[in-house]
């Protein structure tokens, strides 16, 4: 591909400059206490090896997106890019309004995928020289944690014990959404948010998700960078890897461009979906309020597990790993996921009001799957949609597991059996989905 090729060489080339002006890679640090596991970096010099995934199963990819739509969403759809053929796949609709089908190629809010994004700005800040990831939060934002212990590797690991407020704030789905749809809020609103809770863990303890952390991580970026994270965003990734439909808007409320738009569950069971696609999503912003597309989520998420993003030394960082269940693991913004035949995948979840994104590459980077269903709250869906990768890296052998109906209740929906989990650890625990009657 003459645009991977090209940015490819560009992005190596700031690389290598960074490495000669600033050799010292981050520190080692001890990991958690529990089950972690280091996977060898990609390396950026050489050429990635042939992917020995069994074929993609397109076949099992739309029943998944079929059983999303028939579990309350709109629209779903999937993309694979695998070593440079593409597989598409869709069903439903973008617009309950005019009725338009859902494309591969709409745009639409990616959620928490941002974080992988602002772990990239940081760990590229690491391989500059600006930042060390076992320093306190509090040597580069003096003041702002309780805790001089919290580190920057507690925070991007979701190690910090920092409280999310989004569990106070989402209680209440529809409400919760309402209340917050218009505002703006600054990082430090956000910030008073969690830290007038107490903090779920002492600093480096275990594993607890929480958008705090990922302010914390947009407040380092500011102050590391000079610039907003959306400017940051551009010229460290966007641009590089000329990803065409990606946009950080906030706080503009508008997503550009052709778009899917997001329908929000309501908690009531029967009541009708919300238009939810209009929004600041200030309250997630370096958590997770970017714009892409199925085409660019793969192209980044394989870049980074190439070794394009960062150096080799970062990635290895960034995949050291805290297990969080049987069937996931958490680097530094970046999730792992082992799933029922054996392989790994490497990504992130997605979950803002409207919006279910899966955004995964296989550990070479050579296979991508990103996938949308455009609602939200629905934890049937959530984990329906998991079956996407399931079709996506295990072909035909996930087969009879991923269309499989979610069984009980939200944590462990379904999966014992099958390897496939439920939504359980990729948000804050007050905010995860109850599966809905019927
Ligand atoms: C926010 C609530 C979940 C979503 C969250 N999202 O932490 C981050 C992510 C950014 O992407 C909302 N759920 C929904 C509720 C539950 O309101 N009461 O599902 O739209 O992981």
């Amino acid at each position: 591909m003459v645009k991977t090729t090209v940015s490819r060489t560009a992005v190596l080339g700031a690389v290598a400059l960074s490495f000669l002006a600033a050799p010292a890679p981050a520190t080692a640090a001890p990991g958690p206490a529990t089950g972690t596991r280091q996977a060898p970096p990609a390396d950026a010099a050489s050429p990635p090896a042939a992917t020995a995934l069994p074929a993609p199963d397109l076949a099992g990819l739309r029943a998944v997106l079929q059983s999303a739509r028939r579990q309350g969403a709109p629209g779903a759809m999937a993309r694979v890019d695998d070593a440079g053929a593409v597989r598409r796949a869709a069903t439903g609709v973008a617009d309950r309004g005019t009725g338009r089908a859902i494309t591969t190629a709409d745009r639409f809010r990616i959620g928490s995928v941002t974080k992988i994004f602002s772990a990239v700005v940081l760990l590229q800040l690491v391989d500059e020289g600006k930042l060390r990831l076992d320093a306190s939060v509090n040597r580069y934002l003096p003041g702002l944690l309780p805790d001089d212990r919290i580190t920057v590797r507690h925070v991007l690991s979701h190690r910090s014990g920092l409280y999310d407020y989004t569990n106070d704030m989402f209680a209440s789905s529809v409400s919760g959404f309402e209340a917050v749809r218009s505002k703006v809020f600054t990082y430090r609103q956000l910030m008073d948010r969690s830290l007038r809770r107490p903090r779920t863990g002492a600093p480096g303890g275990a594993y607890a998700y929480s958008n705090t952390n990922f302010v914390v991580a947009g407040m380092l970026i500011e102050k590391l960078t000079g610039q907003g994270v959306g400017s940051a965003y551009r010229a460290r990734i966007i641009e590089p890897l000329q990803l065409r439909d990606t946009f950080y808007v906030h706080p503009r409320t508008a997503i550009p461009g052709t778009h899917a738009r997001g329908y929000l569950t309501p908690d009531r069971a029967g009541a009708k979906l919300v238009d939810a696609t209009r929004q600041t999503v200030s309250w997630a912003q370096s958590a997770g309020a970017l714009i892409s597309t199925a085409q660019d989520l793969n192209t980044f998420t394989s870049a980074l597990l190439r070794g394009e993003l960062t150096s080799s030394a970062a990635l290895r960082q960034m995949t050291r790993w805290t297990q969080v269940n049987s069937t996931q693991a958490y680097g530094l913004g970046l999730r792992r996921r082992d799933l029922s035949c054996g392989v790994s995948v490497y990504g992130h979840t997605g979950a803002v009001q409207g919006y279910y994104t899966y955004a995964f590459t296989s550990k070479d980077g050579r296979r991508s799957l990103a996938a949308l269903a455009n609602t939200s709250n629905n934890g049937k869906v959530l984990n329906t949609m998991l079956g996407t990768l399931e079709s996506a890296f295990c072909g035909k052998r996930a087969a009879g597991r991923a269309v499989a109906p979610a069984a009980s209740s939200a944590g462990a929906a379904s999966g014992a059996a099958s390897g496939v989990r439920g939504p359980g650890e990729d948000m804050a625990p007050e905010v995860r989905p109850g599966l809905p009657e019927g």
